[in-house]
Formats: C-alpha cells, sequence, structure tokens
C-alpha cells in the first residue's frame, strides 16, 4: 500500500522542525516506515540548490527566476527522495512543501499564480501531501524563538515585520482554500500541546482508515 505524506508549513519559528521529529517518533512506535526530510532541499541535488536559495544568491534574478529554482530543487527532491518512500509505503513527512511557495513566492512574491501551479504539476505529480499542518504563531513570538537559537539570519529570516505579518495571513488563506487537506494549529502553546494537537489530526484523518483496512475480518 502507498505511504501517507504530510507536510508541515508556516511561518519562521514556529516549531515545524520540532513537530516533524515528535511526530516522526510517534509513527515509527506503531511500526511505520518514516522518511523525514524538508525543503528546499531534502536530497543531494536540492541541498546545493538550498544553499544558493537561503544565502540570496538567486535574489537578484528576481521573483521568478527565484520560483524555478524552487521548482527545480523540488523535482529532484520528489523523485529521487519522496516518490520511491511512498512507492514503497513508507510515510514521507517533510518541512515546507509546495503551500511555502505559493506563500512567499505566489503571495508575497507576486509571481503570476499560473505559473506557480504549472511548476507544481510538473515538479509533484502524485506526490500531493495527503495532510498538510500550518503551525500558527504570532509574528513577535515566531521570531524571538528564531532569534534564541543565536544562527545567524537569512534570507527570508531578513525580511521586516510586515513581511511575516503578510506571511502569516497568506498561510491561514492556504488553510481556508483548502480545508479537506489542510489543518490549521496553535503553534503559541507548549510543545507537548502543539504535539497531541497534530496527533489527533493524524489519528482522525489518516490512522482510522490504516486501522480499518489493516484489522481482521470477523468470521461469518
Ligand atoms: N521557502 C520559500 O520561499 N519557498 C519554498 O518553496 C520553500 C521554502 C520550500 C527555509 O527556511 C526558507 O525557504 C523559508 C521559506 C523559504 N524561510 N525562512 N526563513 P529554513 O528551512 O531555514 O527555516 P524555516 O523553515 O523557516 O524553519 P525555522 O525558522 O528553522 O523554524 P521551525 O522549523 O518552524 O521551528 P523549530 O526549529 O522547530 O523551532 C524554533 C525554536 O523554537 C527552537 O529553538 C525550538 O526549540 C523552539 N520551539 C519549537 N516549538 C516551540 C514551542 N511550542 N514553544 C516554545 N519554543 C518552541
Amino acid at each position: 500500500m502507498r505511504g501517507k505524506f504530510i507536510t508541515f508549513e508556516g511561518g519562521e519559528g514556529a516549531g515545524k522542525s520540532t513537530q516533524v521529529t515528535r511526530l516522526a517518533d510517534r509513527l515509527r512506535v506503531r511500526g511505520i516506515e518514516v522518511v523525514t526530510t524538508r525543503e528546499p532541499g531534502g536530497s543531494p541535488g536540492a541541498e546545493a540548490m538550498r544553499m544558493l536559495l537561503l544565502e540570496g544568491v538567486v535574489k537578484p534574478l528576481g521573483p521568478t527566476a527565484e520560483t524555478m529554482i524552487f521548482a527545480a530543487a523540488r523535482d529532484d527532491h520528489v523523485h529521487t527522495v519522496i516518490e520511491p518512500a511512498l512507492a514503497r509505503g513508507a510515510w514521507v513527512i517533510c518541512d515546507r512543501f509546495i503551500d511555502s511557495t505559493r506563500v512567499y513566492q505566489g503571495a508575497l512574491g507576486n509571481v503570476d499564480r499560473r505559473i506557480i501551479r504549472a511548476l507544481e504539476r510538473v515538479t509533484i505529480a502524485d506526490a500531493m501531501p495527503n495532510l498538510t499542518f500550518v503551525l500558527d504563531v504570532p509574528v513577535e513570538v515566531g521570531l524571538a524563538r528564531v532569534k534564541g537559537r543565536g544562527e545567524a539570519s537569512d534570507r527570508f529570516e531578513s525580511e521586516d515585520t510586515e513581511f511575516h505579518i503578510q506571511l502569516r495571513e497568506a498561510f491561514r488563506d492556504v488553510v481556508q482554500a483548502e480545508p479537506e487537506r489542510c489543518v490549521l494549529i496553535d503553534a503559541s502553546q507548549q510543545a507537548d500541546a502543539v504535539t497531541a494537537r497534530i496527533w489527533l489530526a493524524v489519528t482522525e484523518r489518516l490512522l482510522k482508515d490504516r486501522v480499518a483496512r489493516t484489522a481482521p475480518r470477523a468470521a461469518s
């Protein structure tokens, strides 16, 4: 049986990486093979492009060219990592995916929606997420968490506060537009409470289905 594909989205410091690891641990305890990965990156070719994107090397080329490099990285990642894992039945959990492009390059970068959707069709094919968590935190909370790590800010983290406010709104719009795929999570709570809320959604939306299909039939 094909595996499930779960993605995490949201602004900076929302706690995506933390929750990716926690969800993977819980699924593994249930005996499920889980592959955790991230974008941009996740495969050797895409990781090379990640460096160019986050160091701002691509920014001077303009938002459309930047979108194409994100798409090129995604193409390699989907074809060499995500799709083979799903095909062998593993579950894949990815830190950022198509909604980041829709939001950063589309909603905020003003790249034409038709270009973004066309690149999606080419790069992801059947690898559409089954479930997407959008972790939502007030901008000041997210940025304080990132600052707390004491690392230098990258190309996107160094944008101004207004950018991050619009980013939050755009991610909330993603959930409104596709409620059957996306779940908005209040990520300003303690990490354990966030983990519990995510687990509830995974159980209700994906695991119930799996239990029903694998349960032995009653003898007739
Ligand atoms: N980008 C794009 O423009 N287009 C695209 O198509 C794609 C990406 C795919 C990648 O950044 C950048 O690429 C991204 C968008 C752009 N913009 N930025 N910046 P990245 O991968 O380097 O970083 P990120 O995805 O934004 O993640 P992050 O900033 O590293 O944060 P996070 O993963 O959401 O959070 P975290 O690392 O789990 O937690 C941050 C800190 O908070 C850490 O110290 C935790 O211990 C702490 N934490 C976590 N949860 C909590 C709670 N609940 N309470 C308190 N403290 C917490």
